[in-house]
């Protein structure tokens, strides 16, 4: 097995920071050392098979992306990343373990769903993965199939209150879903947009000529997202079950969150990059030759994004430093303008939901830390520690220590990054959400499980490196 020194280097984790070097053997890492790695009267970096310099860098823990979404068939297409395409770029933006959502449909059986993920992933993906279900039909056989998701490794399932006729579960599915989520420690993770009323909107604008990408984000508007948090919360309190609430954009929706977790409720909240950078503003200003003003379906998602000049994106920032938000995934769903976005030419409802950032998550999250939004140590936790809590994975995934897998990143807070379909891009789209995006930081080295991945601009890894993650259940509550 191949021994790894990482000498030189400030290690952060979500606690702390400090020099020393990481000693890593095979797959796991077996020693956090004092700098200058001496062990037991051993010159240790003598007697590696690699030294890995990280002087004058950061060591952290390989992030976590706890909502992404390849291959996901979404409005008559499918999200354009496979799980080889989509890990390896995670790979290369420094996101060592993503879980992604296996899909149970309205009707359909929940372990066939699970199995068709698992065909999809195995043998594919470049860094390990994880899945949530999703359970798109709540009934007597998936509410009976959910506890044996547990011994599968699949400790959470997402419900949707939005799209009525497709995800969508009414309040009487939610209640009952959240029973099992009660008795069985599944935590239950809740698109919250009042979905039969966002579809009432959205038609009305349409039969007004309304059809640009742009009125996608006012039909969804933050009214629809609060009203469902809110109820979401109720149900949970009534339940007892835990609740996390995915893709929060809306600043009255993380008001509800700190609201209920005031009252001692266990309610937890992402946001995303998207809902921290962009606007519904810059959506409605998207213009270019090719697509006129349905430029602005490159920033269809949903949530949707929200008015700058309402304050949502500052709120959200200091949401993340106050913990009334406690994580950032991508909801990465990437769809590419040509054949895809494009099918929603003349009426918004029809184009894909859905960015493409699990590539550039760590790096977007850094500039947290570069403008003191975010320290160091609270930039390590929003993407990897409590994702690992969070989700069941942490020991093993989300911390630097001796018997973790050695999922590592050298990141180099002096470096540059420039962020576009012909700069840094590695994901399967034809374009990207963060062009011209100039930053600071740079992702210098990533190692999967011992195997380095990423080094100096070079892909090192292969398709299969990666393997499915059983998690326990959620280590957050306790
Ligand atoms: N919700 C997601 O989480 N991802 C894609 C689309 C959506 O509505
Ligand atoms: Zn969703
Ligand atoms: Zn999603």
């Amino acid at each position: 097995m191949t021994t790894t020194l990482i000498t030189g280097g400030t290690v952060v984790s979500a606690t702390g920071r400090g020099l020393a070097d990481v000693l890593v053997d095979g797959e796991t890492i077996v020693a956090v050392l004092q700098p200058g790695s001496a062990l037991l009267g051993t010159d240790v970096a003598a007697s590696v098979d690699r030294v890995i310099d990280a002087t004058g860098k950061y060591v952290i823990p390989g992030g976590i992306d706890a909502h992404t979404h390849m291959q996901l068939p979404f409005g008559g297409t499918s999200a354009s990343d496979t799980f080889e395409t989509g890990t390896r770029a995670a790979a290369w933006g420094g996101t060592t373990t993503i879980v992604d959502f296996a899909v149970q449909t309205y009707g359909g059986d929940v372990f066939e769903g699970l199995e068709r993920w698992h065909e999809l992933a195995a043998g594919n993906c470049a860094i390990d993965y994880g899945f949530h279900q999703i359970i798109g039909g709540v009934d007597d056989a998936s509410l009976a199939a959910m506890p044996k998701l547990v011994d599968e490794g699949i400790s959470s399932f997402k419900l949707f209150m939005a799209y009525p006729g497709v995800f969508y579960s009414d309040d009487a599915q939610v209640l009952r879903a959240m029973q099992v989520s009660r008795e069985t420690g599944l935590l239950t993770m809740m698109h919250a947009e009042n979905g039969p009323a966002i579809d009432v909107l959205a038609a009305q604008l349409v039969a007004q000529g309304k059809t640009d990408p742009y009125y996608h984000g006012i039909a969804r508007a933050w009214q629809m997202e609060e009203e469902a948090t809110h109820r979401a919360i109720m149900l949970a309190d009534v339940t007892g079950a835990p609740l996390y609430v995915v893709h929060v954009s809306a600043k009255q929706a993380v008001e509800q969150l700190a609201w209920a977790r005031d009252r001692g409720q266990n309610v937890f909240g992402e946001t995303c990059p998207q809902y921290l950078y962009l606007s519904l503003e810059e959506q409605l200003g998207a213009q270019s030759d090719e697509w006129g003003a349905f430029e602005g379906a490159k920033w269809v998602c949903s949530t949707p994004l929200r008015s700058r000049a309402e304050g949502h994106q500052d709120h959200m920032w200091q949401a993340l430093r106050t913990n009334d938000l406690q994580m950032v995934s991508t909801d990465h769903c990437p769809f590419c303008m040509k054949d895809q976005k494009e099918l929603g030419l003349g009426d918004f409802r029809k184009i894909p939901n859905g960015i493409g950032s699990v590539e550039h998550r760590m790096n977007l999250m850094y500039q947290g830390v570069v403008t003191g939004r975010l320290t160091l140590e609270r930039w390590v936790e929003l993407t990897s520690t409590t994702p690992a809590r969070m989700f069941g994975m942490y020991g093993r995934k989300g911390v630097i220590q001796p018997g973790a897998d050695a999922d590592i990143v050298v990141y180099d807070p002096n470096g540059h990054t420039s962020i576009g379909i012909d700069a840094t891009h590695h994901m399967n789209m034809d374009h990207s959400a963060w062009e011209g995006y100039e930053i600071d930081g740079h992702v210098d080295t990533v190692i999967s499980r011992g195997k380095v991945v990423i080094d100096d601009g070079a892909y090192l890894g292969a398709k299969g490196d990666g393997r499915f993650i059983k998690r326990g259940l959620t280590q957050y509550l306790t």
